[in-house]
């Protein structure tokens, strides 16, 4: 459960998140074995410039969103998408927590000093309840 505080920390950062962007820059930084078939990604620049890695990363960002959107409800929220992972994208889910990790460092890179400890802190929980809930439906 989250604190006031907490809420606050994370819908404030989101609501200045420029999800395209940064969803092309965590994406690119992502397991690219699973993106083989998105094109040329052989290089950062190729990645971030890559049509289609700019259109998923925008996509996970946006249902990111949601969840952001229903802190309370995140593990109803992802159920479906937790089975769509599981049983037709076989992502394994190391790769949820993976893409968290560096969804902060690339939120950190975005606003510097803004992203103060205690904004991380609740970042860090953040991330960690959705790839739990990602993960959920997983057997
Ligand atoms: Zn994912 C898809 C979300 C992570 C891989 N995804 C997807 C979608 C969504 C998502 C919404 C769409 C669906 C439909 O269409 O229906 N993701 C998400 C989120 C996250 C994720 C939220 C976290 C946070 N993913 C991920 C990872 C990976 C992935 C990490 C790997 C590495 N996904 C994927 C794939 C797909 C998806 C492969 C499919 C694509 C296409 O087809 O387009």
């Amino acid at each position: 459960h989250w604190s006031a505080e907490e809420k606050q920390l994370i819908t404030g950062l989101w609501g200045k998140v420029n999800v395209a962007e940064c969803g092309a820059e965590a994406l690119a930084s992502c397991t690219r074995g699973f993106f083989a078939s998105f094109g040329n990604l052989s290089s950062a620049t190729a990645v971030l410039g890559n049509p289609m890695v700019r259109a998923h990363g925008k996509k996970v960002l946006t249902s990111f969103g949601d969840a952001v959107k229903n802190l309370d409800n995140i593990k109803k929220c992802f159920a479906q998408l937790s089975k769509l992972h599981c049983d037709k994208l076989h992502v394994d889910p190391e790769n949820f927590r993976l893409l968290g990790d560096i969804l902060i460092i690339v939120l950190a890179s975005h606003f510097g000093k803004d992203f103060t400890p205690a904004c991380q802190a609740a970042w860090q929980k953040m991330v960690r309840v959705v790839a739990h809930a990602l993960a959920h439906e997983y057997h």
